[in-house]
């Protein structure tokens, strides 16, 4: 990963200190209730530790999708056998457009699906009748364009709840949701997992931590720093199902 991908330079993450880091994270996953299917590395893709980028998961089925950096491409053809393992339908992301899952926020009935420098219009479109036909109603919603992802501003505390950045807190496609604004200078927490009671949070964010405990949530304390060196969070590191 330390060749991996990111917006304007910046260190290489520490690759031992990285690995360490996805441990606790994978260790995280597992206490909170989650049975783990580990995919092994592979050096030819660096930012392929970021798995969410590369599919959705539904309840039923998953959506391997066409990832927007062209050095990504390849890795929805790495993760199709794992997903086929799981999922009794795999569907291709129809036409030609690009939809990174960093993008795709999911709650129970909605899709909320950011247009982005990874996710265009056509990506959109196309993903947008698939999960139409899985009962989700899709949403597009911009990603502003100084962040890579939509969620790498805002995840899903509860059916819902929306923890959300000031930028996306008054978003018209959050409407009908109740929003906990993640505070002011700590843009950084947004980036949230929620499993089963637990909330995964990085760590760093003291004010946003207090306030997810003040409003009764488990929260989970977990260091991304050298995920972060290379744009990535909590929720990019794994498929949830
Ligand atoms: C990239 O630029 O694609 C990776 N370095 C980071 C991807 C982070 N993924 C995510 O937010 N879902």
């Amino acid at each position: 990963m330390s060749n991996g991908l990111r917006d304007g330079g910046g260190p290489n993450p520490d690759a031992d200190l990285f690995a360490a880091q996805h441990q606790a994270y994978v260790a995280a996953l597992q206490d909170a209730g989650l049975q783990i299917t580990q995919l092994p590395a592979n050096e030819e893709f660096p930012d392929s530790v970021f798995v969410e980028d590369a599919a959705i998961c539904l309840r039923d089925a998953a959506i391997a999708l066409r990832p927007g950096a062209p050095s990504r491409f390849a890795e929805t053809a790495l993760i199709q056998p794992a997903l086929k393992q799981q999922f009794g339908q795999v569907i291709d992301l129809p036409g030609s457009g690009f939809v990174d899952g960093g993008d795709v926020l999911l709650s129970d009935n909605h899709a909320f699906i950011g247009q982005s420098k990874r996710t265009n219009q056509q990506g959109f479109d196309a993903l947008a009748e698939v999960l139409t036909k899985f009962n989700y109603h899709p949403i597009k919603v911009e990603t502003p364009a100084d962040i890579l992802h939509f969620k790498t501003e805002c995840g899903l505390l509860d059916s819902n709840t929306i923890f959300a950045t000031g930028k996306l807190a008054t978003n018209e496609g959050f409407k009908d949701y109740n929003i906990v604004e993640v505070p002011f200078g700590e843009e950084g927490a947004a980036n949230i997992v929620r499993i089963n009671e637990a909330v995964f949070i990085s760590d760093g964010y003291p004010k946003s931590h207090e306030k997810l405990r003040d409003l009764g949530y488990k929260v989970v304390i977990l260091n991304t720093s050298e995920a972060a060196k290379i744009d990535g969070g909590l929720s990019c590191m794994s498929l949830r199902f």
